[in-house]
């Protein structure tokens, strides 16, 4: 996969860096992930450090320079954004819509194409994260791709892939979502999908698998869905695709019905007898049904013409409204177009890769986080300007939440730049201890938008205690047993990395006696796994657990001699490379008894379990030196980290995510925390950094 896109990367190209090459324009997205003019240091260039110990000097070094690296990096407007890197299938889905709605634009197919072919694997597969397997939905998706793109199916690198797919299942053994978009164009019969009626839209919040019962993200794509599927259009398929299948006369070879009284069982009964319901739904409760979806659907759309700030229910609710009738000169359907070209990075080199979200708010509060853990005065412009930033961003009106939560007030912050409808509750938590630690010239106003983020966090704990990303009580196990969702998580439970940052904030806020604080600490605390470690639902995988769950402890107060501190001590102790660093391979969500804790050092989860061994007052310990010194050692002359590894997750094993700013934000908290802790190994919270003040810039 390509290492790098950000600029930190040395050999790779820098995002949209060159000159000539076609640039988003709208004003989201305007910048690349390098501000190509931004002056190292930012408008304070500070003196050399002062001399310490030989160790410690190398580290103000080393902090130093990522601290100018990442000031380097912020936008004038004030926010940070690094590149967020997935897999293929969002390029390839961008080009297959572009082809259904007859607006393949030869430009945007040769530039999607070079990415993909770069991307393929000697084999002639594609993986879904760098170093990962091949993956067969995602090779399909890629292939028929490159079809498009008018590369020959006897092509050697065309021909390997394919035979792998005829070798792997072909297209029958594909999820759902690539069998979808087959489907829209003939390559793969309708009536060989899992049915989502679009009645399922008239299903009151207290029925089960209605839609609130599903994670946000998979509600906004299965909405447009069930529109799609009730229709099942066929575009003409401008190729045929029988070498994808393992037996062309029989694409689809019949699968055993599991036991009728097994759980599988009983969804597969459910799915044919909703094909029936297909067949013979009045047509008056289907009309009904797809338009109160679609006004569902316009009701979400997001000022800058997107659903949710990610790119899956984009497409699909474009291609549900356009089936529907819109047409693409429709407001709702330009805007909404327009919206999906700001989700491309064009590279030096001509390749254009899709982001299947962006990350500005959740970059920016980490940043400035990072930046403050460095000892960057809190008053620096920079983060004034980062402040007032996010005080912008605040979301002040009711989302999809409020179903579950009807009676709270609003008040918190999403991840993406247009994400009203849904903030989450781990971009609130970390907004909220990035703007306490920031001296702005208007502390009313920080704080009466940080008491609107904690009331509204509050309110948002679920009855168990612990935090979900975007919904309270969001745990339903049915919508994961429908045929239909064969991809990915769809609810959205609690975690304890989510919870780990509310209770953090929570402390920082001085509500650590609080007792919806205790019933946080007390589910993580009955969280740890028996080897000492806790699992990591959006971060990979049990060292971004831990690391955010034992700051989150010793905040609230739980003291380092804690037997679950010194469990998850002895755990990351335990896991340490060789090279001093640690990493984890998203092969931990598959085969946690092989992997938990294993995988090639990157700068990102290093910096991660010296969060947690830091706030476990291990400052002067064998493992915290030998971490240090791994980031002190790789980190490259310009400040930068490289990091191709991804270390961030969207759904466990099915959707990993590489932020390219995580190889820059965690070092930096990790190294200047480190440099300011207590010699005695006071851990540095928000307090302890202000009280070691900064010579750093
Ligand atoms: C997707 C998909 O592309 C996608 C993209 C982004 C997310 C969810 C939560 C957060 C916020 C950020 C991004 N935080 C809790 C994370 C903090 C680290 C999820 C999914 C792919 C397939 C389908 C995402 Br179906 C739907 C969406």
């Amino acid at each position: 996969m390509t290492a790098t896109t950000d600029g930190s990367g040395g050999s790779a190209p820098d995002a949209n860096a060159a000159n000539g090459t076609p640039r988003p324009a709208a004003p989201g997205r305007a910048r690349p992930d390098e501000p190509p003019g931004a002056a190292p240091g930012g408008p304070e260039t500070p003196p050399p450090p002062d001399a310490g110990t030989g160790a410690e000097r190398s580290v103000e070094e080393a902090v130093a320079r990522a601290a100018h690296r990442l000031l380097a990096r912020q936008d004038p407007a004030g926010w940070w954004k690094g590149d967020l890197e997935t897999n293929v299938t969002m390029d390839a889905e961008d080009l297959l819509l572009r082809q259904f709605l007859g607006i393949a634009d030869e430009t945007v197919t040769r530039a999607a194409a070079l990415h993909i072919r770069a991307e393929q694997q000697a084999d002639g597969t594609w993986a879904t994260f760098h170093g990962g397997p091949p993956e067969l939905s995602a090779t399909i998706e890629a292939y028929v791709a490159l079809r498009l793109a008018g590369d020959a199916p006897d092509a050697p690198h065309m021909s390997r892939a394919s035979a792998w797919i005829r070798g792997h299942g072909g297209i029958a053994g594909a999820r759902v979502f690539t069998r979808i978009w087959l489907a829209l164009f003939g390559w793969w019969r309708w009536e060989d999908l899992p049915e989502v009626p679009p009645e399922l839209i008239f299903l009151p919040s207290w029925v089960p698998l209605n839609i609130y019962d599903f994670g946000c993200w998979a509600r906004q794509t299965i909405v447009p869905l069930t529109i799609v599927s009730a229709l099942r259009p066929v575009r003409p398929a401008p190729f045929a695709l029988d070498e994808l299948h393992t037996d062309a006369r029989r694409p689809n070879p019949r699968k055993p019905l599991a036991r009728a009284l097994s759980w599988d069982g009983a969804f597969q009964r459910l799915d044919r007898a909703l094909h029936l319901y297909h067949r013979v739904a009045p047509r008056a409760l289907r009309r009904a049904a797809m338009n109160a979806a679609a006004r569902w659907i316009v009701e979400r759309q997001e000022n800058d013409g997107c659903w949710g700030g990610i790119q899956p229910p984009a497409v699909y609710s474009l291609i549900a409204l356009h089936l529907l009738g819109y047409d693409l000169g429709h407001p709702v359907m330009r805007a909404g177009l327009e919206s999906l070209d700001r989700f491309a990075v064009w590279r030096e080199d001509g390749a254009r890769m899709i982001e299947a979200c962006q990350s500005p708010v959740w970059d920016t509060c980490l940043a400035a986080i990072a930046l403050l853990d460095a000892g960057v005065p809190p008053d620096h412009p920079a983060l004034v300007k980062a402040a007032d930033w996010m005080l912008a961003e605040e979301i002040r009106r009711p989302g999809d939440w409020a179903v579950r939560r009807p009676g709270l007030a609003p008040g918190g912050w999403a991840f993406e730049f247009h994400n009203d409808t849904y903030p989450d509750i781990d971009d609130t938590a970390e907004v909220v201890l990035a703007l306490r630690r920031i001296r702005h010239p208007d502390q009313p106003r920080v704080d009466a938008a940080i008491a609107r983020g904690v009331s509204w966090n509050l309110g948002m704990q679920s009855r168990n205690g612990a935090w979900g990303a975007f919904d309270a009580d969001n745990t339903s196990p049915l919508p994961n047993r429908l045929p239909f969702c064969d991809f990915g998580e769809v609810i959205d439970p609690p975690s304890a990395d989510v919870t780990a940052h509310v209770v953090e904030m929570l402390a920082a806020e001085g509500r650590a006696a609080d007792p919806r604080t205790r019933r946080g600490v007390a589910w993580l605390l009955a969280e740890q796994e028996p080897g000492g470690a806790w699992f990591g639902r959006w971060g990979t995988n049990y060292v971004y657990g831990t690391g955010s769950v034992v700051p989150a402890l010793t905040a609230a107060g739980i003291p380092r001699s804690h037997p679950a501190v010194r469990r998850a001590v002895t755990w990351l102790e335990s896991v340490q490379n060789a090279d001093g660093g640690w990493g984890e391979d998203q092969r931990s969500y598959e085969d946690p008894a092989g992997w938990a804790g294993r995988g090639e050092s990157t700068p990102s989860q290093t910096a991660w379990a010296l969060l947690a061994l830091l706030a476990a007052g291990e400052r002067e310990g064998k493992a915290v030196a030998r971490g240090v010194g791994y980031l002190t050692s790789t980190q490259r002359a310009d400040g930068s980290w490289d990091e191709p590894y991804f270390t961030g997750t969207g759904f466990p094993w099915d959707f990993s995510i590489n932020y390219h700013l995580y190889r820059q934000v965690f070092p930096l908290s990790a190294l200047g925390r480190y440099l300011h802790a207590e010699p005695g190994g006071t851990a540095a919270g928000p307090a302890g950094v202000r009280a070691a003040g900064g010579g750093v810039p």
